[in-house]
């Protein structure tokens, strides 16, 4: 990715004070584009992380950032109220721009934001142990515990249908017929396989509907790499990206984060045989995500929660078969067939999470049974 020429003056928009010292590509994310912005003022240096938001995949990104306003006080508030240390370091404070505006727009009309850049963490794109899964786990359910009570009303659903699971395998059947680079024949194997789940895709929105499953406000991109890990330990210190974050299930959260964080395997492994789950890390996730979620899931949710990675596991394998078939024009790819490997790689996980799912549920019910105790996490 390039750095382009007007973003020195983008920056310079925002509230910040020096000068700028360093402005490049910050690598990570299949959809916006980031820059880590470096300043200096009275030989101090500050990092802030600017960010363009994608105006083909988000069209209304000024709602974008309206959600993530209201969002990041309601956090930073409930956090300072709870007491919690160095709160700037628990989750994403928003630079404002010198007008006051919670983004900046440039000549194009496309949205801008600044965040603090968070010092001395990483992020995983593999889970390598089942401690860094129940800290992910933990830090997740305690965001959807924060988000319970959050005031004004439902949030903006700024992608309509984003978990609408029937309607990206429509949107994959609408691909394979119109096959516009041919490339539907090199593909017949996946295809059947989608077409083997698609029976199954309905669940989760069918619950939506009927109210069996509550409506909520939720993150909606629960994979590994948005959580960021303190630099020196396993500690889950905060909850990033937060595009997406609309009203849903936290299904979809948890099915993100059994997608992500059971298998060693990264999303686009090319090496089949490596995508395994291990319930090890299954228990230690759904253990964790029980410590800070707490007590606010219904049974219907809990009965659903090791269901809900397959679900998640096949969308994700859709969507990105989807792209491939169209010529990758939403998912930012890095090699030729990277959309196919990855729906393959995701392909491999659901089979291997359906030889798992009775297992899983196994542990899901074990971490849920009992009365609630209402942990803090
Ligand atoms: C995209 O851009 P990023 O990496 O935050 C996508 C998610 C997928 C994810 C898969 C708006 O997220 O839905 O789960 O890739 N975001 C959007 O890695 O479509
Ligand atoms: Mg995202």
């Amino acid at each position: 990715m390039d750095v382009p020429p007007q973003i020195g003056e983008i920056a310079l928009r925002f509230a910040i004070s020096g000068r700028v010292t360093g402005l490049e590509p910050f690598p990570g994310g299949l959809i916006n584009d980031s820059f880590l912005l470096e300043t200096v003022a009275e030989d101090r240096t500050r990092r802030y992380l600017l960010q363009h938001i994608n105006s083909d995949v988000f069209p209304r990104p000024r709602q974008v950032m309206r959600n993530i306003e209201r969002v990041t006080r309601h956090v930073l508030a409930r956090l300072r109220a709870e007491g919690v240390e160095d709160p700037g370091r628990r989750f994403l404070t928003l630079v404002p721009a010198r007008d006051g505006r919670a983004w900046v727009e440039d000549a194009r009309g496309e949205v801008w934001r600044l965040y603090d850049f968070i010092e001395g963490t990483r992020c995983l794109v593999e889970v390598e142990t089942p401690a860094q899964a129940a800290a992910a786990g933990r830090a997740f359910g305690r965001f959807q515990r924060l988000l319970a009570d959050l005031p004004g009303g439902p949030l903006a659903e700024t992608i309509p249908g984003f978990h609408d699971t029937p309607e990206r395998f429509a949107a994959l059947e609408r691909a394979i017929a119109a096959d516009p680079l041919g490339r539907a024949a090199g593909c017949r194997e996946e295809i059947a396989e989608a077409r083997r789940l698609a029976p199954e895709a309905g669940a989760v929105v069918a619950g939506l509907a009927s109210g069996l499953l509550p409506l909520r406000t939720v993150h909606n991109d629960c994979k590994m790499s948005n959580v960021l890990l303190d630099g020196d330990d396993d500690e889950a210190l905060c909850v990033v990206d937060l595009d997406t974050m609309m009203p849903g299930s936290v299904l979809y959260d948890f099915g993100d984060m059994v997608r992500t964080m059971t298998t060693r395997a990264a999303e686009d492994e090319t090496d089949l045989a490596r995508i395994q789950v291990e319930p090890e890390f299954f228990r230690a996730l759904v253990g964790g995500y029980r410590q800070g979620v707490g007590d606010l899931l219904v049974p219907a949710e809990v009965e659903l929660l090791a269901f809900a990675g397959k679900l998640i596991t096949m969308e994700l394998a859709v969507r990105f078969l989807t792209d491939h078939l169209l010529g990758d024009r939403y998912f930012r790819i890095h090699r030729p067939r990277h959309n196919l490997d990855r729906a393959r790689a995701q392909f491999a996980l659901v089979r291997s999470l359906e030889e798992r799912l009775p297992e899983l549920e196994r542990l899901a019910a074990a971490a849920f049974a009992g009365a609630g105790d209402g942990d803090s996490g």
